[in-house]
This record gives C-alpha cells, sequence and structure tokens, in this order.
C-alpha cells in the first residue's frame, strides 16, 4: 500500500500569514494487497533456488516452511535469497513454549522483501502449510510447491482472481488453458474418482482436487482443514471453504514434473484411500464444527497460532473467544 502526504486546503489564510502546516492524511493511492507465498519444503536443496528466482518482485514475503529436512535446504534458500531479509521463526524449547511458541531474528542486510523461515511444528505437509499461514503477514496468501511442478509465474493469476472477488482461488490442471506433466494416468483416474465424490457428495463443481496450487484470503483462514497435518489437508480444506460458503472460483494452471529429487508423496494408492475416507468423514460433520468462521463474519480477520498440539483460531475483533480445535 502507498500512502501519500496530502495537503489540507487552509481555508482562512489570510495575506502575509504563514502557510499552515502539513496534515498527514494517509490516501491509499495502491490499495493491492500484501502476498506472501507459502512454500513448504522438505529435502527440495537441488530445486529451491530455481523456484525462488522465478518469484515476482512484488511478492510481499516468501514463508519457506521446512520440514526437518537434512539436505540443507534452508541454508541453500538463505544463500541465494535476494537482497537478503530474512526473517527466522525459531521454536521455544522447555517452559518457555507456554509463553511463547517462537522467537523471530531478523537478519537484513539489503532492501528487499522477506524471506521467513519457519520450522513446522509437527509433521506432514499439511501441518506444514498450517505453520506456514501461521507465519504468514500478507493478507492474500499463495500455496505452492517447493519442487518446481507449480510455477511462481501464475502467481499473479491467482492473485487477481481474489482482487476481482473470488475469496478461495483453487488451482486446477483441469481447466482450459491449463494441463499437467506430471501426472500418470493412474493418479488422474483416482484424481477423478476423488472429484466425483466430492461433486456428489458436497454439491461443488470442481474440476480438481489434489492439487496444491491455491491462494485465500489470510482472513478465512479459519475455513480450511487446520487440524489435519498430513496429504487430506488440502483436499479437506477445498471441500470446507464450499461448505462454509466461500466464494470458490477455480484458476487453470499448468503442472511441470518436479525438478529433482524424489516424490515425498510415498504409497500413493494408500494416501488416495486416506483421502477418500477424509472425505466421507467430513460429509458426516456439520459444517461449522471445526472453526469460528463462516462466510456471513468472514469479514475480520483470524489470528492463527499454532504451538506443539494445539491450534488457536481467534478472530479480530468482537466474535467468540479463541478456541481450541
Ligand atoms: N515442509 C514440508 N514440506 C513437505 C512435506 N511433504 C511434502 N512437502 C513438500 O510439499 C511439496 C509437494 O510434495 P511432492 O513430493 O512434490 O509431492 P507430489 O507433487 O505428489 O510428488 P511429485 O509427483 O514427485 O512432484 C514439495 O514442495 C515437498 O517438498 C512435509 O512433511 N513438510
Ligand atoms: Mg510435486
Amino acid at each position: 500500500m502507498v500512502y501519500v502526504e496530502a495537503r489540507t486546503k487552509p481555508n482562512t489564510l489570510k495575506e502575509g500569514t504563514q502557510e499552515q502546516p502539513v496534515a498527514r492524511e494517509p490516501i491509499m493511492l495502491n490499495a493491492r494487497p500484501r502476498v506472501s507465498v507459502i512454500i513448504p519444503a522438505l529435502n527440495e536443496a537441488e530445486n529451491i533456488p530455481h523456484v525462488i528466482a522465478q518469484v515476482p518482485e512484488w511478492v510481499h514475503e516468501v514463508v519457506l516452511v521446512d520440514g526437518f529436512s537434512t539436505d540443507g535446504t534452508t541454508e541453500v534458500a538463505q544463500r541465494v535469497w535476494p537482497n537478503h531479509h530474512i526473517v527466522m521463526q525459531e521454536r521455544r524449547h522447555g517452559t518457555e513454549r507456554r509463553n511463547a511458541s517462537r522467537e523471530e531474528r531478523s537478519d537484513r542486510r539489503g532492501p528487499g522483501r522477506a524471506l521467513r523461515l519457519v520450522q513446522q511444528t509437527r509433521r506432514g505437509k499439511g501441518n506444514a502449510l498450517h505453520s506456514g499461514i501461521a507465519a504468514a503477514t500478507g493478507e492474500i496468501i499463495v500455496m505452492m510447491d517447493a519442487d518446481g511442478s507449480t510455477d511462481p509465474q501464475e502467481i499473479g493469476r491467482f492473485v487477481d482472481t481474489l482482487v476481482d472477488g473470488a475469496d478461495f482461488a483453487k488451482g486446477s490442471r483441469f481447466l482450459r488453458n491449463a494441463g499437467t506433466y506430471d501426472m500418470p494416468r493412474y493418479r488422474q483416474l483416482g484424481n477423478w474418482g476423488l472429484v466425483f465424490l466430492t461433486n456428489v457428495l458436497f454439491g461443488t463443481r470442481y474440476t480438481d482436487i489434489t492439487y496444491g496450487y491455491n491462494a485465500f484470503w489470510k482472513r478465512h483462514a479459519g475455513a480450511l482443514a487446520l487440524e489435519i497435518d498430513g496429504w487430506p489437508n488440502e483436499i479437506i480444506s477445498n471441500i470446507r471453504v464450499a461448505r462454509h460458503g466461500l466464494r470458490v472460483q477455480e484458476v487453470p494452471s499448468f503442472e511441470h514434473p518436479r525438478l529433482a529429487g524424489e516424490a515425498k508423496l510415498q504409497g500413493v494408492f494408500g494416501v488416495g484411500w486416506q483421502i477418500g475416507r477424509e472425505i466421507l468423514r467430513e460429509r458426516c460433520r456439520p459444517a461449522r464444527m471445526q472453526t469460528l468462521m463462516s462466510a456471513s463474519n468472514a469479514t475480520s480477520s483470524v489470528d492463527v497460532t499454532v504451538s506443539d498440539d494445539t491450534i488457536t483460531l481467534r478472530p479480530e475483533g468482537d466474535l467468540a473467544p479463541a478456541t481450541t480445535a
């Protein structure tokens, strides 16, 4: 956001008198929201420099969530980060943790945007996303992968969709002008089955459900499946945003093969079953049980705090007090 200094017109300025002092009145010239890009990374040292290099200049910050990598992923990210403004979020240990679950250390050697390094609190990609959301400071959150399969050049398309009125911009590889080079036929079939199940059970009209490239306004974070640590997190989040009556817009996206390294999603069939089970379980849950937010009161923001084993959603303003999910 850009603030300019505005001069108030002196209405009774007599000749020979000094001009009235300038009043500082903020005028929002460019109300583009700040965009935080969350990138969960588990042993992606080889890929992360390529991904970082492609993130557009206008992005407010990148939140890199490390999943206890052993290949130096975060060190590499720090080394290649342009303009070097790095914020490390460290977790405190022992009794200190009860008072403050994380500690922040900032290292600014250049004017550039921030790279926020976050250590996730438990295992799993879902937990990584949750930890990233909790640490992000922008109004808009974009979630993408660290393996080079999701193209940072598409971030603008997701942001535009939100600025144009959507609450949740959901990437899809199966729209016109979209596609995937990273999905064998059996995975496409599995995805199709899960899409079908979701559309039948929840009345949605989705074309994709297992894609991790999504964006949303942070004030809607409470509608997501934050309590799920594993792979079903993103799928159930896609369902919940619809159940909460949020405006969900699918965005065409191209998925590329991972640049290097191994897939972290092993045992695709097992994970498929797990996701299917979680979808059925979601059908049995009342739509608004898990969160404090609903479409009607979603205008206030949510402060999401993660500690070792609890998730606290604290809506700003006059809504209900903090609750543990
Ligand atoms: N922080 C964190 N990141 C994870 C975890 N599991 C997966 N990731 C990241 O999530 C993204 C998606 O994981 P992938 O291994 O690419 O899964 P996939 O896209 O199904 O597999 P590929 O087809 O090989 O690309 C990557 O950026 C991973 O590094 C985790 O437990 N913690
Ligand atoms: Mg991938």
